[in-house]
């Protein structure tokens, strides 16, 4: 994981009919440098597919990529890691599946989950909903700044903060504690994809220099 700032998660269908190579090379000649392919209904040829194109995108950029749930998506394609949720495969499957240079990054929303994925090992955690979002439908509650800040008091483990987080809010989430922000719709379904993770890019570099 090297010097997260902006994590893309994709979502073709939040990208206003952009497709998500389009939506990810716009972020990536902007700056972003870790694309999380999560792409929710689609079949596994169409994301294996997608996932070449988006592998082939992010090492022409030096990014990385991380895959949403799919252990053998992300190795068939080469991906940098792979990210899974509390329904998922539980963590330590995750790791027996995978080549010890792998990222697992784990999505929690309470201190309970926090000390799993820990004692598990995730090399990251997702933690949110932060604030209320309409990119995923069976979120936990709003964990809110000060949720937030609680989970960064328990945890020395990289945070990727997820959930309504937007360039109004995002030096918010870093003061409150998180490494690194990380945003569906502000991003895909952005006017100017290129213009809006520019100005994301630059917002959350500098609250991450204040915290320094
Ligand atoms: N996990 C918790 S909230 C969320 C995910 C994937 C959706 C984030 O989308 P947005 O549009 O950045 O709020
Ligand atoms: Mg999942």
């Amino acid at each position: 994981m090297r010097d997260w700032d902006v994590y893309l998660i994709t979502g073709q269908e939040l990208s206003r009919g952009r497709t998500t190579p389009q939506v990810v090379e716009a972020a990536l000649r902007a700056g972003v440098r870790v694309v999380q392919l999560r792409e929710k209904d689609m079949s596994t040829r169409e994301l294996l597919t997608l996932g070449q194109t988006v592998r082939a995108l992010t090492r022409r950029f030096g990014a990385e990529l991380i895959v949403n749930d799919r252990v053998d998506v992300a190795l068939a394609i080469g991906a940098d890691g792979v990210h899974v949720g509390q329904a998922d495969m539980p963590l330590p499957y995750v790791r027996r599946c995978l080549p010890a240079h792998m990222y697992v990054g784990v999505s929690v929303s309470n201190g309970e989950q926090v000390g799993v994925a820990e004692q598990a090992g995730a090399d990251y955690l997702g933690v949110g909903p932060i604030f209320p979002t309409g990119s995923k439908s069976d979120t936990d509650p709003v964990l809110g700044l000060d949720g937030l800040r609680a989970i960064r008091a328990q945890t020395s483990l990289p945070i990727v903060a997820v959930g309504g987080i937007t360039i109004i809010n995002a030096q918010d989430v870093i003061q409150a504690g998180a490494d690194c922000v990380s945003v569906i719709s502000a991003l895909t379904a952005a006017d100017d994809i290129i213009a809006a993770a520019e100005a994301l890019l630059h917002k959350v570099r500098q609250a991450q220099r204040r915290m320094k």
